[in-house]
């Protein structure tokens, strides 16, 4: 018996064929077309008019924009295609380095770190945070406590819960976010690095060097200042002696990967806590407060968490082992992340040459875009994607659905740490304020969202009422 190979022509980028912008220009491209302040929202409409694969070629640089549940279990395969880091991320290296979130697979730091810091991020782990993030959300609670009537910024107070709960639990680091009227300086320097990141990572060095001297001069002064306050924290703890405290950077100075015995360094763990608070802050925040806003809309789902909170929370404490019987506030911030994945999308790019779908092929080394934004909306979620209704995430709906459908905290080797943090974190904060107060809306909002690489409900207010 013979066997043929087949003959199989080799794979170009230059045979790729995609829907595009109308209009595209020589040399140009589709640049008319870009957006750069709500990139992943005009991802998103671009979707909704050019389909589930389609491109933007800026310059003759293709951006491929991916929100088909079918080609996503492919490129979710950790062996045909890897984490990519993408503009704006690969700009936030200038802080954190081979941290976490911005290693690449190739950086022997990932494989070493992520060893040592998984069995901190198990949903086991979480009832040695669960007194500290009680802590915290006690803290918004009392600061609203004499606001009666008084339009509350909402996300600003998610971010100053989620912030202390990072600071302290992460590495025993209090803000003091809720006593003070200033910005704290770290927090002031990680927002203006952020910022800076989010509208340069689109920018030309000539440009940085030029018209944006005197701010590219203050990033590289907020990182200086930022390495400097963090390496204190750290000498200090090596100085106190780590082991008691039962937080990160406790776990982070004394345990060894078990593959190679070794530890982090003292500058990896620097690179990782400037990583826990970019990257474990603003996404926890930003859902509180879309469901907040969602919550104070929709006064029947509300009053829906509420039953369930008073039938689960019986003692004076919501305890650790009640937080996870909260299965409706549970699907209310799976809902909440449907419709805003605070994280809007992830990178990867091709390990290989690779025909993917069976019809685009992609060189290796080729990336794409998933815009989670419009893969939560797709057909398959139903007639009224825009509609948010937390029975979505029942259980027998999940099973019946496409298993592609929702990733907000990516998938594979490289997902989100920090999921099970996540969740015990909102839920806990959510089921107080819901315990505690009455959300009253502003009847003149209407929901806008703001993109600083996570996203959040711009201007939202509240007023909020304390329940007898
Ligand atoms: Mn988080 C990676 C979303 C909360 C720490 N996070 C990711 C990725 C997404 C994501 C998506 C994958 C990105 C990629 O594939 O390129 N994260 C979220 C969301 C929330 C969130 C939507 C809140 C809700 N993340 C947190 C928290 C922490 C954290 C809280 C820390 C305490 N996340 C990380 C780290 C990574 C990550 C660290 C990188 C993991 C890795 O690559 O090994």
């Amino acid at each position: 018996m013979t066997t043929t190979t087949p003959t199989t022509d080799r794979i170009r980028a230059s045979d790729r064929v995609l829907p595009h912008p109308p209009y595209r220009l020589p040399i140009l491209g589709d640049v008319w077309d870009l957006h750069v302040t709500d990139s992943s929202q005009w991802g998103m409409r671009g979707a909704q008019k050019y389909g589930d694969i389609y491109e933007r070629n800026i310059f003759g640089a293709r951006v491929t924009y991916v929100s088909s549940p079918e080609l996503m279990g492919e490129i979710n395969d950790d062996e045909k295609w890897a984490k990519f880091l993408g503009v704006p991320i690969r700009d936030l290296r200038s802080v954190a380095r081979d941290g976490l979130f911005t290693a690449h697979n190739s950086e022997p730091n990932w494989a070493k770190a992520h060893a040592i810091l998984a069995p901190s991020f198990t949903a086991a782990a979480m009832k040695s945070y669960h007194t500290t993030m009680q802590a915290c959300v006690g803290e918004l609670i009392e600061h609203w406590a004499d606001r009666d009537g008084e339009w509350i910024d909402i996300p600003g107070d998610t971010n100053k819960v989620a912030l202390e709960v990072i600071g302290r639990t992460g590495f025993g680091y209090n803000f003091d976010s809720f006593a003070r009227t200033d910005e704290h300086p770290i927090v002031a320097a990680m927002l203006r690095i952020l910022t800076y990141v989010n509208r340069s990572a689109y920018s030309h060095p000539l440009v940085e060097h030029t018209v944006f001297r005197k701010e590219r001069a203050q990033h590289r002064a907020d990182v200086e200042f930022v390495n400097r306050e963090v390496d204190a924290v750290i000498a200090q703890r090596q100085r106190e002696g780590a082991g008691e405290h039962g937080d990160l950077l406790d776990r982070m100075l004394t345990a060894a990967d078990p593959e190679t015995g070794q530890q982090l360094d003292a500058q990896n763990i620097r690179h990782q806590i400037l990583t826990f608070l970019a990257a474990g802050h603003e996404t926890s925040a930003g859902v509180m407060a879309f469901a907040l806003h969602y919550l104070s809309v929709n006064p029947e789902i509300a009053e829906r968490a509420r039953q369930e909170i008073a039938e689960v929370w019986t003692g004076d404490e919501l305890e650790f082992g009640q937080v996870p019987k909260l299965r409706y506030v549970r699907r209310i911030v799976d809902e909440s992340l449907r419709l805003w994945p605070t994280a809007p999308g992830y990178f990867r790019k091709a390990r290989h040459d690779t025909m993917l779908g069976g019809k685009y092929p992609f060189e290796k080394g080729e990336w794409v875009f998933i815009v989670l934004l419009q893969l939560h909306r797709h057909r398959l979620w139903g007639d009224e994607p825009e509609r948010f209704d937390p029975d979505r995430f029942l259980p027998e709906r999940v099973r019946a659905r496409h298993p592609e459908l929702y990733r907000p905290f990516g998938v594979g080797m490289r997902a989100c740490i920090g999921r099970q943090f996540a969740y015990h974190e909102i839920v806990l904060v959510l089921a107080t304020i819901l315990h505690n107060y009455d959300l009253v809306p502003d009847p003149n909002y209407q929901l806008k969202v703001k993109e600083t690489i996570t996203l959040k409900p711009d201007q939202l207010r509240l007023k909020v009422s304390r329940r007898s």
